[in-house]
């Protein structure tokens, strides 16, 4: 039997949340927004490389678009060489050949973010990043605030949101890209994100990688918002390019923050930010 009071349980809620967040999330090395498969395997490499990493989900609950296939069906597939992401994490995998694997989508997420809990992510869940903190020349963290409070009419909601701090951003929010958007609204030179191209799975998982690059200094565009910042096909239901996309951003942000050259680093695209619609140039 146990004597647990009530007042006992809030107090060690309340104390182990703020000691957390003061000491691991206020002034982190990287903040990546979204937990989709993108970010969820940038932060599990940031935080293995020895980064302080924090990943912010709006949602209640991780794993962005990797709960289920297409179409409602709970099978995930990745193309080659990904799957070995996926096996470090000790998920399942079934050879479909010609490179492509498959695997159940709840098995795949819960893995996933076990992994990334056990490399020390810490994450921020219910919680919208609403803005950029943005100095002259670069971006220097993120405006948060709990995602249901956001949601309240604007007359309730006109309550003001808190900053944390970080060397590297990553947005990983998916189709919206909303970090690139809301930087395009105030520095010349960043495209207005026109979202994804119609689907071409080969082409588009290749684009994806190699679109995942530093957009600004210190926000790192990748996966699905890289994607869709330049009008690239969209890949539907496989993730290989997007896990690999997220290690590459993980090694971009070890690269920027640690001074070092990551060997074995996936190539960039050549980006023109000056052609008005169609931003990829081979
Ligand atoms: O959409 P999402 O899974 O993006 P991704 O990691 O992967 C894309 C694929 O799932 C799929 C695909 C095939 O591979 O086409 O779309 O690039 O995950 C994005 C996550 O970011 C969260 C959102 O709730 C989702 O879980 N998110 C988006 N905007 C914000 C955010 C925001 N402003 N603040 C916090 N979280």
């Amino acid at each position: 039997m146990t004597n647990i009071s009530e007042i006992h349980v809030t107090k060690t809620i309340v104390n182990e949340f703020l000691d957390d967040f003061i000491k691991n999330i206020l002034d982190s090395d990287v903040v990546v927004v979204g937990s989709g498969p993108c970010g969820v395997t940038a932060a599990k490499y940031c935080a293995e490389k020895g980064l302080k990493t924090v990943m912010i989900e709006r949602n209640i609950y991780g794993g962005g678009g990797m709960w289920q296939g297409g179409y409602l069906m709970p099978k995930n597939t990745v193309g080659a060489p990904a799957n070995k992401i996926l096996e470090e994490c000790g998920v399942n995998l079934k050879d479909a050949g010609n490179g492509l694997y498959v695997c159940d989508s709840f098995e795949m997420v819960s893995k996933m973010l076990a992994s990334a809990c056990e490399a020390g992510v810490k994450l921020l869940n219910s919680t919208n990043v609403e803005d950029l903190v943005l100095k002259e020349d670069h971006v220097d963290g993120v405006v948060i605030q709990w995602y249901p409070v956001q949601q309240m009419p604007k007359f309730i909601t006109c309550m003001d949101p808190i900053a944390i701090r970080s060397k590297v951003v990553i947005d990983a929010t998916g189709h919206d890209s909303f970090l690139v958007k809301r930087l395009s609204e105030q520095r010349s030179g960043i495209p207005k994100p026109p979202g994804c191209g119609s689907l071409w799975v080969d082409e588009a998982e290749k684009k994806t990688v190699e679109l995942t690059h530093e957009i600004y200094p210190g926000l790192i565009v990748a996966g699905m918002s890289a994607t869709s910042t330049y009008g690239a096909p969209r890949m539907g239901p496989i993730f290989g390019g997007m896990l690999l996309a997220g290690k590459k951003a993980a090694e971009l942000a070890y690269e920027k923050i640690m001074g070092v050259k990551v060997k074995g680093i996936g190539k960039s695209i050549k980006i023109s930010h000056r052609a008005p619609d169609v931003l990829v140039t081979e």
